[in-house]
This record gives structure tokens, sequence and C-alpha cells, in this order.
């Protein structure tokens, strides 16, 4: 039998000529591609790299950083500063902007978090690298933070690596989602996952549920509900999940449904959330919503919440259609409640 898969690199030639972009699109999104393979190969070598444990440093975050943390962000930093085609980058480890020095055409701003979920790293749990494209607005300084603050509406690509039994690169350009293998004989992500679609309906929640004491009602109800099973109110038995990594929970999914929920709450709501707005939440949020599903903080959508800084964190829930349209409704339910109790 002939070989018939498409690369990425043939997708992305495909997408360059349907979008009549120039060249620099397709060579920004390879330049990702390279350093999620590199990255794919140190977070699989593993101990036997010495790369497990802390790196005895914090993030902006005021997070202890793993080793694995600050060489995914180095490898993403330098391998998409040779190209040229990004004036600057964003890194969920960086409190500041990275401004790429002598990059004549760059038009696009890059944003990520090298490696999501790295507390997973030293248990061999599922990781992933998260990135967000955006164009640089005419006329505005690529150094400056205000580049970065545009809604996710704006992206012009997004999508994940997860570093997990195997390693994927899932990705939208605006048309759809696709998922590409990691050919480890080859070197090359090939296309598996052809426009990947979101079930409107699930039957698997995922949320992590040691912070129960903490939910709001709008939250607490859909979880009783989904867990009262077939016997309570939505009169089906539901199954829940938690990775604790973002890109392994999304990707699960992306490939056969359920309703993610990092919700704000009574511990975090003096932050916003948890999840970081412009590299975790937009991302993903263009990812779902390409796929057919919804992504909202519970009482508006991801891509219009308008951003004030760079590192700022929102309430995620997000999934099948169905599912958060359900709790969208209960926080709406529980704002009318706390309106007519005024
Ligand atoms: P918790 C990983 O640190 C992360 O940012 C996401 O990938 C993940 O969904 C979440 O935090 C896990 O948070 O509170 O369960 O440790």
């Amino acid at each position: 039998m002939p070989y018939s898969r498409t690369t990425l690199s043939h997708y992305l030639i495909q997408e360059q000529r349907r979008l009549g972009t120039s060249g620099a699109f397709t060579a920004l999104l390879t330049d990702i591609l390279t350093a999620c393979k590199m990255i794919s190969h140190e977070v699989n070598r593993g101990a036997m790299a010495g790369n497990l444990g802390l790196a005895g440093s914090e993030n902006v975050q005021g997070e202890e950083q793993k080793k694995l943390d600050v060489v995914a962000n180095d490898i993403f930093l330098h391998m998409n500063s040779l190209g040229g085609h990004y004036a600057a980058m964003a890194s969920e480890e960086l409190e500041e902007i990275h401004t790429v020095r002598g990059n004549v055409d760059g038009r696009y701003l890059l944003l990520f978090d090298p490696l999501d979920g790295s507390s997973n790293i030293d248990v061999n749990i599922s990781v992933g690298s998260i990135f967000s494209i955006l164009r640089l607005p005419e006329g505005v300084d690529p150094s400056s933070t205000d580049a970065f603050l545009q809604p996710g509406v704006r992206q012009v690509a997004a999508g994940y690596a997860v570093y997990g039994s195997s390693t994927m690169l899932v990705l939208t350009t605006g048309n759809g989602v696709n998922g590409f293998t990691l050919d480890q004989h080859v070197g090359m992500f090939v296309l598996t996952h052809p426009n990947m679609r979101i079930p409107e309906e699930t039957r698997e929640f995922s949320i992590n549920s040691s912070r129960q004491r903490f939910w709001e009602e709008p939250v607490r109800r859909y979880v009783d509900e989904c867990m009262a099973g077939k016997d309570g109110p939505r009169g089906r038995d539901y199954n829940m999940r938690w990775v604790g990594s973002m890109v392994a929970d999304v990707h699960r999914i992306l490939c056969r449904g359920g309703v993610f929920l990092y919700p704000i709450d009574a511990e975090n709501r003096a932050k916003g959330g948890k999840l970081r707005l412009m590299y975790e939440a937009n991302p993903m949020a263009f990812l779902v919503e390409q796929a057919g599903g919804l992504a909202t903080t519970g009482s508006r959508r991801i891509l219009e919440v308008p951003p004030t800084a760079l590192h700022q964190r929102v309430p995620v829930i997000l999934g099948s259609k169905k599912e958060v349209e359900r709790v969208v409704a209960y926080h709406q339910d529980c704002k009318g409640d706390q309106t007519a109790a005024q």
C-alpha cells in the first residue's frame, strides 16, 4: 500500500495556499513544531537525562520551577527566535515580554506555556506545551505588554503538544482542528486525527473535586447532579476524570467529549481564578470552539474577555456544547436569584 499520510508540513503548505498567506505563517508554525519535537525528546528521556526534579527557582506565578520547565522555556525561546517571524514572545515562565532582537519582519506575537502540568512530570503523567499566535498590531511597540493584550478572538492560530503515550500536536488556524502524531522514527508529525469534533453530549466531567468546599452554587449544583447519577435529576450516570494537566484533560475532551471546569471559587476569587487567560484559556478556547464545543468563564465567552494583564487568570468551563450550556444556565439562574433577593 503506497504511503498516503499527510505530514504537518504538507498540511501547513496546503493551509498557506488556502489562506493565501506568505510563507512566514507556515515558517513560524514550523518553528513551533520543531520546538515541540525537541521538548518531547527531553520529556521522554526523563530521569535518564537528569531532567526530573526541581530547578531551584520560582516563576512569575510564584510556583517552584521544575528542571523541564526551564528546559522547555529555553527551547521555545531559542527555536522561535531564529526564524525572524516573531517580534516578541510571552511565556508563563517569564514575568516580562521577551523581545526578539533584529527581526526585520517580525509581524507576529507568540504566547506559550512551555510545559503545562509540570507537577506531573516526576510521576510520568502526560504534560504538554500550549501556544497562541497573535498579529503584531500596526505601529505598536512589540516590547510593550499592550501589543499582547488582545482578546482571544484575535488569535490567528493556537494549539498544543501533548507528551503522552504518543506525542501529538493539535492545531487550529481557524479552519477546524487537526491532530498530528509524531512518528519518532522519521521525526515528522503525521495527520492522524483530521477534523476533530467534540460530541455535543457527554457523560464525563473533569474538575478538581478536592476544592468542593470552595465551589459557588452553579458549579456545586452541576457537579452534585452529575454525581447523583441515573437516580438524580440528570437520569444517567456520569464519570469523572482529572489529570491535573490541562493539556491532557482538554485532549481527552477533543477526542471523546466531556466538560472541564476550573471555576472561580471562594479561595481563588481574589486572583481571578487559577488558569491563565493569554496562554492557557484563550488557545484552548479557540481549539474547543473550532471543534464545535463551547468555552466560557461561566458568565461570558472566554475568547471575548478583554485582557488587562499578561498573566491574568480566568475561570474556565469548556467542552461539550450541551453540558457547557447547562453550566452557563445555572450561573444565570444563580445571578437571577441574587438580583431577585436584593
Ligand atoms: P490543580 C497545571 O499546573 C495547571 O495549570 C493545569 O494544567 C491544570 O489543569 C491545573 O493547573 C491543575 O490545578 O489545582 O488541580 O493542581
